[in-house]
C-alpha cells in the first residue's frame, strides 16, 4: 500500500496521570478516549457491527441515502477534517461524492490504527491528499492549511455521535472551537437521539458481552502498559440509562472490596464502587440544533431515519 504522506504527533498520552487523578477523586472517573488503544479500537468497531448497535448502520444508512445532498452543500474542492477518524467507513461514503477534494485531515488518538485506515484509504483513492494528525481531538491541534481564497470551504465531519461523550457545556466548548476552524464552511455532525430507554439500554448491554470487554478494556490496557494490578474478575461491565441527565453512563464497578495498584500507589475500591468511564449524552433534535446555534453555527439541514433513532445536521460555520 502507498505510504501515506504526512503525519504529526500532537499528543503523548497522559493516560498514567490521567488514570492516577482519576484513582485519586471521589466519585472516580475518566476520559472515555483512554478506551481507544489498538484492542479498544479493535473492540470498538466489532461493536459497530452489533445487531443492538443501531447509531452506525442508520448513520450509514443516511450517508448512503442523503450523501449526494450532503456532498453538494460540501461543496468542490472542500477540505474535509474528520475528528476522531477510526476505521474511516463513513467518510468514504462522503469522499465517493465529492468534487476534486482538496484534502482531508483524519485526526484519531489512536495512532498505528488511523495509519493503517489511511493507507488503505490512500490505495482506494490514489490521488487524494490525505493528512492524517495523530492527537486528541479536543484539544486545538494545529491543522495543515485551509484552501487558498477562490477554492474549496473547510468542514468538518463528525460522525457517529462522539459528540455524546462531551458534557453539554464540554459539547459547548467543543463546537464553539470548531465553528472558528471552520468558519466559512461548515461541520456535518452525527448526533444520537432520545429514544426508549430499553433500546438505549440494549444497545450498551449486548448479548455477545462486547461492550463489556470494550469497557474492562481500559483496565486491562493499564495493566499491558503501566502494570497495574488488580484482582481478576475483581471489576464488572455497569451501563445504564441515566434519564434525568438524557446519558448512558458506563461505570466500571468493583465486585468486591479490594485494592488496585498502579505504579506502586494503591487505590481501595469497596464493593460496588465504579469508575465512571463514559457518558454518551442523547438529544432531540431542536435541542441539539439550539445547542449548536448558541456555539455560533447556523444550523441547517437534518437528516434522520424514519425511526428516529439517529440524526445528521449540516452546521453552517
Ligand atoms: C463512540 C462515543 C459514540 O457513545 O455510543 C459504544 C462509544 N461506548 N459503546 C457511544 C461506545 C459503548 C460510542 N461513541
Amino acid at each position: 500500500m502507498t505510504p501515506v504522506p504526512f503525519l504529526k504527533i500532537v499528543e503523548k498520552s497522559g493516560f498514567a496521570a490521567d488514570l492516577h487523578s482519576a484513582l485519586a477523586q471521589q466519585p472516580r472517573h475518566i476520559s472515555p478516549k483512554y478506551f481507544y488503544d489498538d484492542m479498544g479500537s479493535a473492540l470498538f468497531e466489532q461493536i459497530c457491527a452489533l445487531p443492538e448497535y443501531y447509531p452506525t448502520r442508520t448513520e450509514l444508512a443516511l450517508l448512503r441515502l442523503h450523501g449526494a445532498e450532503m456532498a453538494e452543500l460540501i461543496g468542490p474542492q472542500a477540505q474535509l477534517i474528520e475528528y476522531g477518524a477510526g476505521a474511516l467507513n463513513k467518510v468514504r461514503l462522503l469522499l465517493a461524492r465529492m468534487l476534486r477534494p482538496h484534502g482531508f485531515v483524519p485526526i484519531d488518538i489512536s495512532g498505528p490504527h488511523l495509519l493503517q485506515a489511511c493507507a488503505a484509504l490512500q490505495a482506494e483513492h490514489p490521488l487524494l491528499n490525505i493528512q492524517p494528525v495523530v492527537g486528541d481531538f479536543t484539544q486545538a491541534v494545529d491543522l495543515p492549511g485551509a484552501p487558498s481564497r477562490g477554492e474549496g470551504q473547510r468542514v468538518g465531519f463528525f460522525p457517529g455521535s462522539s459528540i455524546g461523550n462531551f458534557t453539554p457545556t464540554q459539547a459547548l466548548e467543543f463546537l464553539a472551537l470548531t465553528a472558528e476552524q471552520l468558519r466559512g464552511g461548515g461541520l456535518l455532525i452525527g448526533v444520537d437521539l432520545i429514544k426508549d430507554p430499553d433500546l438505549l439500554h440494549a444497545a450498551y448491554n449486548d448479548s455477545q458481552g462486547l461492550t463489556a470487554r470494550f469497557n474492562l478494556n481500559l483496565l486491562e490496557r493499564a495493566r499491558r502498559e503501566l502494570g497495574c494490578e488488580f484482582a481478576a474478575d475483581g471489576f464488572r461491565h455497569s451501563a445504564f440509562y441515566n434519564a434525568p441527565l438524557q446519558r448512558i453512563e458506563m461505570h466500571l464497578m468493583s465486585m468486591r472490596s479490594h485494592v488496585l495498584s498502579l505504579q506502586g500507589i494503591d487505590y481501595s475500591f469497596e464493593t460496588g464502587e465504579t469508575l465512571h468511564t463514559e457518558n454518551s449524552y442523547k438529544y432531540s433534535i431542536a435541542g441539539f440544533r439550539a445547542l449548536a446555534e448558541r456555539a455560533g453555527y447556523r444550523a441547517g439541514p437534518v437528516w434522520t431515519d424514519a425511526q428516529n433513532w439517529f440524526s445528521l445536521h449540516w452546521l453552517q460555520a
